[in-house]
């Protein structure tokens, strides 16, 4: 929240400095006791619906976050695992803060989402995320199942695409930003490792801008998971899913959009419909100059899958172990190319808000 910090910090006062304090606390010493974050009240007018129901749930609202809700600005919301264990330190603090520029140029409010000291909180101020950016791995990864264990244990935690879904649904945000959507492992068949990622989305009313699921997964098994969850995989300008680093997973998309008002559509569509609840996956290509060579990617891809194997890597921990060894062996191409792609994201995802909105 870069040029409004001071606008930022200046109503929060103690709590800011409160947040700041307990991520400290939480990477020197046993957690501190959770402190209940209720929105900001308006000092206009009253709370929108959306943040009656996030209060309800112990949800902390930004205070920005709080009034796009109530005025009707689109909000997008953004994930911190990314941010805590899916890049190194200081890139991941400088992606975060650009990613939030994208999304506000792009005319929205950006709301990352984590949990701090046990609160679930959408809309980070500057200090809060680069709290979570500096905690790196030392602040916990966490998942759908991990988010009531966070909160009753006052922990500062991460939330995978599968949590930050679920809390950007429950304040009533409609899009959400990342880079690659979880899904299922290379060699799910047996392991069974499948991405909570997946089951939430089927559950939760919202559009997931991402640049398809991550290559270093199963993408075939991926979508057919997806298929079985009733969650539509739409993929934007081009008729093949896209594999994040390359353009094409070779696998044919189940629907295209060619603009974000088309996709504003298809969403609102999908949403009004309301059957069980379940969102959209929107899958935006990586930027062409960014794309990495499909056969080194691969070869890379699978050296870093073999090597998590080796390390005992399962589990929550595969996905943060396969990125970095794919980083090194690739010497950052692959990192400059997710920076690359989540802020392209960014700017379609912010476009897609807006159509959103206009169509109320
Ligand atoms: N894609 C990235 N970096 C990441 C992730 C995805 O480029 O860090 C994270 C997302 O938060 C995603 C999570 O939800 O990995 C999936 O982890 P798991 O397979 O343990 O559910
Ligand atoms: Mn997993």
């Amino acid at each position: 929240m870069d040029h409004r910090d001071a606008q930022v910090l200046r109503p929060l006062g103690v709590e800011a400095w409160a947040a700041r304090l307990s991520v400290l606390a939480a990477h020197l010493g046993p957690p501190p006791p959770p402190t209940p974050v209720l929105p900001h009240p308006s000092p206009t007018s009253a709370p929108s619906e959306a943040a009656l129901a996030a209060a309800a749930a112990g949800i902390a609202l930004h205070p920005d976050v709080a009034a796009a809700l109530r005025n009707g600005t689109p909000v997008v919301a953004l994930e911190s695992t990314i941010v805590a264990h899916g890049m190194p330190w200081p890139a991941n603090l400088e992606t975060a803060l650009a990613v939030e520029g994208v999304v506000r140029a792009g005319g929205c409010v950006p709301a990352t989402v984590a949990v701090l000291g046990g609160v679930p909180t959408v809309g980070l101020t500057r200090a809060q995320l680069e709290g979570i950016a500096r905690g790196g791995t030392r602040v916990k990864k966490v998942s759908a199942r991990d988010l009531g264990a966070a909160m009753a244990a006052g922990l500062d935690g991460a939330t995978t695409v599968a949590a930050t879904a679920l809390l950007a649904a429950r304040a009533g945000v409609r899009v959400f930003v990342t880079g690659g959507l979880g899904g299922v492992h290379r060699g799910g068949e047996k392991s069974m490792d499948v991405s909570a990622d997946l089951d939430v989305l089927a559950r939760t009313p919202l559009a997931v801008v991402c640049a398809g699921a991550k290559s270093v997964l199963d993408i075939p098994r991926t979508l057919e998971a997806l298929e079985t969850r009733g969650v539509p995989v739409v993929a934007v300008g081009q008729a093949t899913v896209p594999a994040f680093f390359s353009r094409c997973s070779g696998c044919a998309a189940p629907a295209r959009v060619d603009s974000p008002a088309e996709a504003a559509a298809l969403v609102a569509a999908h949403l009004r419909l309301g059957l069980g609840g379940g969102g959209v996956v929107l899958a935006v290509p990586c930027p062409p100059g960014h794309e990495a060579a499909a056969a080194a990617a691969e070869a890379a891809t699978a050296a870093a899958v073999a090597a998590a194997e080796a390390a005992g890597a399962t589990g929550a921990a595969a996905t943060p172990f396969i990125l970095a060894a794919l980083s090194e062996a690739t010497c950052g191409q692959s990192l400059a190319a997710n920076i690359a792609l989540i802020k392209n994201n960014a700017a379609f995802g912010s476009a897609l808000a807006v159509a959103l909105g206009k169509r109320g």
